[in-house]
């Protein structure tokens, strides 16, 4: 076992079947870590908390769009437990996103970037498509590119990752972020999504991102209906079988609301059901085997990850305090 896995969760057999009558090998050994290029390791489960510098983003639009008080919510969300601080320019709202020039993207995420890689200790990722905003956050500090695309969106994406040595997170979408959700059809969405992310962690490798810098992730509501992010999430040990450390971004979305809002108002859900909703999806996604989640609210996931990776047996954290 290298330096960087742990032993399986229980709640993984030795061998399966994925339910589509593929019998599989036994998975690989879920991983402990991420190593960054500059030496900073990132210890599994980890919490990245979202800092969205943007006018119209689905939850938090709005409220960060001054760079002070973008720093100070980046500051808190640390001190809150966050592993990681995930900083975005561009908005991926199911309905309604605006395409904006990469000029607008670059004006919101800048001046943030500039303030965070001084006073932030934890590693900053970029959640950007497009290879110029990468390229700005990257030598402003940023350590991980998150780029919704899969580098497929910008040709330039892939080589400077590699030039970079950053650790770059696939997600699977379809469709751009402005329109994605009408390309929400799919015959077996667990394979489609599984090959995808495969083939896309197979380019990025070839093209010179360690291995061991990739991450991947199912894409939650891009291009998904609620059945096929269920579906996804059931399905958490066939993505993590491809043996790189998979992120789940369940917070606050509409899935989430219209399962969890039970106190429903006119927006459907309280902002209480949306957390907790959350906080439930996040824990069983962890104890099923992905290693990172994003999330708005960091405390509440901290609490939700510490318990499920104690009661699934990933509590490599978490073992000195007991
Ligand atoms: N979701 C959003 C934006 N970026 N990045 C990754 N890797 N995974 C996600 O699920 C994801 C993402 C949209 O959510 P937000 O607008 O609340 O940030």
């Amino acid at each position: 076992m290298g330096a960087g896995a742990m032993r399986r969760s229980p709640i993984q057999s030795k061998s399966s079947s994925n339910g589509r009558g593929v019998s599989k090998q036994a998975p690989p050994p879920l991983l402990s870590n991420l190593k960054l290029a500059d030496g900073r390791i990132i210890k599994f489960p980890a919490v990245m908390g979202v800092l969205n510098v943007t006018p119209d983003s689905f939850s938090d639009g709005g409220k960060y769009l001054d760079a002070d008080r973008a720093v100070d919510h980046a500051l808190a969300m640390e001190a809150a437990g966050a592993d990681v601080i995930d900083v975005g320019g561009e908005s991926a709202r199911p309905i309604g996103a605006v395409e904006i020039p990469v000029e607008v993207e670059l004006a919101r995420v800048t001046p943030v970037l500039e303030r965070l890689g001084k006073r932030l200790h934890v590693p900053i990722s970029i959640d950007t498509r497009r290879a110029e905003v990468a390229r700005v956050a990257l030598e402003s500090g940023a350590a991980i590119v998150n780029d919704i695309t899969s580098l497929e969106h910008d040709p330039e994406m892939a080589p400077l990752a590699a030039r970079s040595k950053c650790a770059v997170v696939l997600m699977h979408m379809r469709g751009g972020p402005a329109d994605h959700i009408k390309f929400a059809h799919y015959a077996d969405v667990v394979r489609e999504v599984v090959e995808y992310l495969d083939a896309r962690a197979k380019f990025a490798a070839a093209a010179g991102v360690a291995r061991s810098r990739i991450i991947v992730d199912p894409g939650l509501g891009f291009a998904k209906n609620a059945q096929h992010n269920l579906k996804l999430l059931a399905a958490l040990p066939d993505l993590c079988a491809l043996g790189y450390p998979v992120l789940v971004g369940a917070s606050r979305k509409t899935f989430v609301a219209r399962i969890a809002g039970v106190s429903a108002t006119s927006s459907g859900a309280s902002d209480r059901d949306l957390e907790f909703g959350t906080a439930a999806a996040h824990a069983l996604a962890i104890a099923a085997g992905a290693s990172i989640v994003r999330v708005h609210d960091v405390g509440a996931a901290v609490a939700a990850v510490r318990m499920a990776a104690a009661m699934s047996g990933r509590d490599q954290r978490f073992r000195r305090n007991a």
